[in-house]
Formats: structure tokens, sequence, C-alpha cells
């Protein structure tokens, strides 16, 4: 049987069925498992199931040659060296499609924070300084008509584009390494140059991988090239944005207001940001759902159970 290793606890349900299947060993504890820990694992285990808040680098990797499968649990997996992982040969695996609806509600959910001023209301109203309805108070800006600007036309960024297009009438634009078919569906613009996308939009909403590639890709620069009071909404990774950068756009009024799910050094957030009322922040709750959690889970069972049968894994990244 399978040893199999899942570094934070899943819904109990995918537990069960994984159990019953594997010799599961959970990280019941509330903290990740160090770099140690998980380089020890590589020499105990044949499965090895992290999340987002696991780095499996090359250091991890070398620990040990007994895994040849990483089940991530999880779309991205900008978390895992997936080259180191080929080079040593262990197969990666992610769990696409499970998570978009949840993600791109998650994504909604901030657009209309941000621009409905929703946290800054909250915390005025908790602090005691609501003094009562008036015509000014707390005026944020109106979906219908604005200019949704996406980057990265993937699952999750059409799902967003879908839900904008069609419940909110807003119109859609958006900057991808190609043209995609899928825009059709929602009238959207497509922008071959991301500044030209950013200049063109009222809110932009990032929906593009981590990694290397896409690092710092929204930086003082294209922050620069938004529009005066547009707002940056970022569900995909902390890595792809200046966050310092955000924050002086923030903080000089050049932006009207953000929201985040995501950071590059989770689960700290830059200082900086807690500050600006304008920034709306939670906790990386994109796939927060008990329904996509479930079904991450299912996702990444199905790839351990065909890797123990020799088959080809359905979600293969690396
Ligand atoms: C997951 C995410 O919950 O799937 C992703 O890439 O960012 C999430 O919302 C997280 O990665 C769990 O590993």
């Amino acid at each position: 049987m399978l040893r199999v290793l899942v570094t934070r606890r899943w819904p109990e349900a995918v537990e069960a069925v994984l159990a019953d299947k594997f010799d599961v060993t959970l990280n019941g504890s509330d903290t990740p498992l160090t770099q140690a820990e998980l380089a020890r694992a590589m020499a105990e285990y044949d499965v090895l199931c992290p999340t987002v808040s696991d780095c499996i680098d090359a250091e991890v990797l070398c620990g040990g040659d007994r895994v040849k499968l990483i089940a991530n649990y999880g779309v991205g997996f900008d978390h895992i060296d997936c080259a180191e992982a080929k080079a040593a040969g262990i197969a990666v695996s992610n769990t696409p499609g499970v998570l978009t609806d949840a993600t791109a509600d998650l994504t909604i959910t901030l657009m209309l924070m941000a621009t409905r001023r929703a946290s800054e209301g909250e915390r005025e109203l908790r602090r005691g300084d609501w003094s009562g309805w008036r015509p000014t108070h707390l005026i944020g800006a109106g979906l219908q008509d604005k200019v949704l600007g996406i980057v990265g036309f993937g699952r999750i960024g059409q799902a967003v584009a879908r839900r904008a297009r069609h419940g909110f009438g807003m119109r859609i634009a958006y900057h991808s390494s190609s043209e995609k078919s899928e825009a059709k569906e929602v009238d959207a613009r497509y922008f071959d140059d991301l500044h030209d996308l950013l200049a063109n939009s009222e809110i932009v909403s990032l929906h593009m991988p981590g990694g290397a590639e896409t690092e710092h890709l929204i930086d003082a620069e294209a922050i620069a090239a938004m529009r005066p009071g547009a707002y940056l909404i970022n569900t995909a990774r902390g890595s792809v944005l200046d966050h310092n950068a955000l924050a002086d756009a923030l903080h000089s009024g050049h932006l009207a207001g953000a929201g985040l799910d995501v950071y590059p050094d989770e689960p700290d957030v830059p200082p900086d940001l807690l500050e600006v009322d304008s920034a709306v922040l939670l906790p990386h709750l994109g796939s927060a759902t008990r329904e996509a959690r479930e079904a991450m889970g299912m996702r990444a069972l199905e790839n351990i159970r065909a890797h123990a049968k020799g088959h080809d894994l359905p979600d293969r990244v690396a």
C-alpha cells in the first residue's frame, strides 16, 4: 500500500476516502511542516500532498528518492520546483477546474467590497463612529458599464468575466499571451499590450499564474499606467504584484482602492497596506468553500489512484 503524507488537514470526508485506499499520515498540527520535515518525508513516503503553504524547493526534493508523486492540493503550483522534480523523476499533479467558481466568486466579492468601501464602513461601524445616514457618506463606485480589465484569461479569469458581464453589466477587456475564443461570450476586447489594457480599465483583476515569469508583472510602472481612480484586485498570487508600489498608489490616491486575497510571503501581510483604509485584505480565501475544498481533495485522490495503478495522471503538470 502506498504511503501518503498530507501536509495540512483536508475536509474530513476526503480524508476518510483517502485513508480507506492508502496508508495515510496527516499533519494534524495547525502549523505547516518545516523544510527539514518535508525533506525527510521525501525518503519516507511514496506520495506527498502539499498545499500552497509548503515550499517544495530543490533542497526538500533532494531529501530522499522515495516520493514519486507530488499531488498538490490546489491549482497553482508555483511553490513547487517542477523543473527539479522532473529531473528527479517525480511527477507533479494539481487540481484544476474544481475551484474556479469559488475563486471567481471571491474575486467578485473583493471587487464589490473595494468599490463599495465595505471593509472601511464596517470598521467605522464597529468602532462606534457611524453618525448615521447622510448623502455623502462612504460613496463608492458602481460597476454597471465600467471596464473590467482581466490579466490572464484562463479558467478563473473567464469565470470572473462571465459574472462581471452577465451579472453586473460590465464591459470586459483582457490581456493574455494570445486571443481566446471564449472572449466572444462576454464581448471581451483583447489587448496585446498589458499597459494598454491597464490604461483602458477602471477595475483590473489579476488571474495569471505565479512564478518567475510573472514576478512583479504589476510593478510601479504598470500601476502608473492604470487610470487615476482605478481599482486593483488580486486573487492570483502575491508574487505578481509589487506591494510597495501598490501601497504608494493607494496612499497618494492614484488608485481608489484594492482588493487582495494573496500576498508574497503569506501569512505576512505588507505592513504598509494594513494602514490603508482603501485596501480590502482577505486571508487567501479564494477556494475556501466546502464544495471546492472537498472537490480539490477528490481531484488529488484521482491523481494518486492513477499513479498507484501506473496510469497517466489526469492532471499532470510536471
Ligand atoms: C488553494 C489556491 O486553496 O489552488 C490554488 O492555487 O491558491 C488556493 O486557493 C491553495 O492553493 C491550497 O493549496
